[in-house]
């Protein structure tokens, strides 16, 4: 007896094994077909921009007059305008850079007075938020405001008042007043701001001495690391905590070359940062000639400011961990006071860390 196959072998199963046969046959490369995006992923960070704040109009007052039906003349019942909105800048530490400042910063105007003794709705401020450490000048290079702590507002334009309605003008010998007043105008006014961070020592050095690796050692901030030169395009603040609960901040300022004062590389754009901080670390590369990288800092930094030079110093010989460094260290001691480590190894940085705090605590005193 004979049967029929009344099903159909799947076209999947038969594939299986005889046409996989990877001798003959190749896998064909897939091609994305989606195009890659054509939106711009470069990211700059701006740590000074200038910016116009206009602040919100006054809603004007209204004139009106209640007619009811057993009342034809019920007296004025104009409402006040609402009062136009503040534009604010606000310190925050969630912002670190001025990226996300508008150019021209608008608030909203008020609203007109209605009849029925309708108050118009006043305008929400604008609450723009800056990082900490941000300066505000206006237009004739007047530093206005400096805005240090957690919170801290300056208000850069101020709303107009909202006009009063004809009611307001009611009096015994004047019960139709005819008169409301129109809504006063928001302030506008140009600002210049600028960040400077806000960190208690300030790392310098030239491009691969290893400023970044050291502050990764160190802190829990994460710069990017690479031996090529403007590595880090931004400054980064790591905190260092002590088991008293103190931290100290450090900043990786980056940008640093011979000539900057010159405006050679990104110039010394960045050195405005080391303003604030109360010491520097001159961090130098142990394999590069660091006697001669000392003396260009300290040019680069006389020219930025005389002030800055004067500021509590000391001075870090890093990649003690290459060959023939010790030699270079021990050659150093006998002109300066240096602290030797290695940032890739971590070897003596604990040693640095002590200098670090016992600068932190002297400046301290002095600032009491
Ligand atoms: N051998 C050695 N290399 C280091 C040390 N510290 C940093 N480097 C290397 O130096 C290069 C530059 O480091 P980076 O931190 O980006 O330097 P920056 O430009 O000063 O921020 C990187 O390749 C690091 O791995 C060190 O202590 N020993
Ligand atoms: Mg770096």
């Amino acid at each position: 007896m004979r049967f029929t196959v009344l099903f159909r072998i799947p076209k999947t199963l038969l594939s299986s094994h005889a046409v996989r046969n990877y001798s003959e046959y190749v896998p064909k490369a897939l091609r994305s077909l989606k195009p890659k995006s054509t939106r711009n992923t470069v990211q700059y960070y701006v740590d000074s921009c200038r910016v116009r704040t206009v602040a919100g109009n006054g809603g004007d007052g209204c004139i009106s007059f209640l007619s009811v039906w057993c009342n034809d003349q019920a007296g004025p019942d104009g409402g006040d305008g609402g009062h136009g909105g503040h534009v604010i800048f606000q310190a925050t530490h969630s912002k670190k850079s001025l990226n996300h400042c508008k150019s021209v910063i608008q608030a909203k105007h008020g609203e007109k007075g209605n009849h029925k003794d309708c108050t118009g709705k006043n305008a929400a401020h604008i609450v723009v938020e800056v990082p900490l450490g941000t300066i505000i000048r206006d237009s004739s290079g007047r530093v206005v405001g400096d805005l240090q702590q957690e919170g801290t507002m300056f208000v850069a334009a101020r709303g107009g008042c909202g006009g009063r309605g004809n009611k307001f003008f009611l009096t015994d010998t004047e019960q139709a007043p005819m008169v409301a007043e129109c809504g006063a105008d928001g302030e506008s006014c140009h600002y210049s701001l600028e960040v400077r961070s806000m960190a208690h020592l300030g790392l310098i050095g030239f491009p691969n001495a290893g400023k970044s690796t050291l502050l990764r050692a160190v802190s829990r901030a994460r710069p990017a690391v690479a031996p090529y030169p403007f590595t880090t395009l931004r400054p980064h603040v790591g905190m260092i905590p002590y088991d008293d609960y103190e931290q100290v901040a450090i900043a990786d300022l980056p940008g640093l070359i011979p000539g900057s004062h010159k405006n050679y590389g990104l110039g010394i754009q960045f050195l405005k940062h080391a303003e604030r901080c109360r010491g520097l670390i001159f961090l130098l590369d142990g394999t590069n000639d660091p006697r001669g990288q000392y003396r260009s800092l300290s040019h680069e930094l006389a020219h930025y400011s005389e002030q800055l030079a004067q500021r509590p110093r000391c001075v870090v010989l890093n990649k003690t961990d290459v060959a023939g460094v010790h030699h270079v260290l021990a050659d150093l001691r006998k002109t300066m006071d240096v602290v030797g480590i290695s940032a890739k190894t971590g070897s003596n940085l604990g040693e640095l860390l002590k200098v670090i705090r016992r600068m932190y605590d002297e400046e301290d005193d002095a600032v009491d």
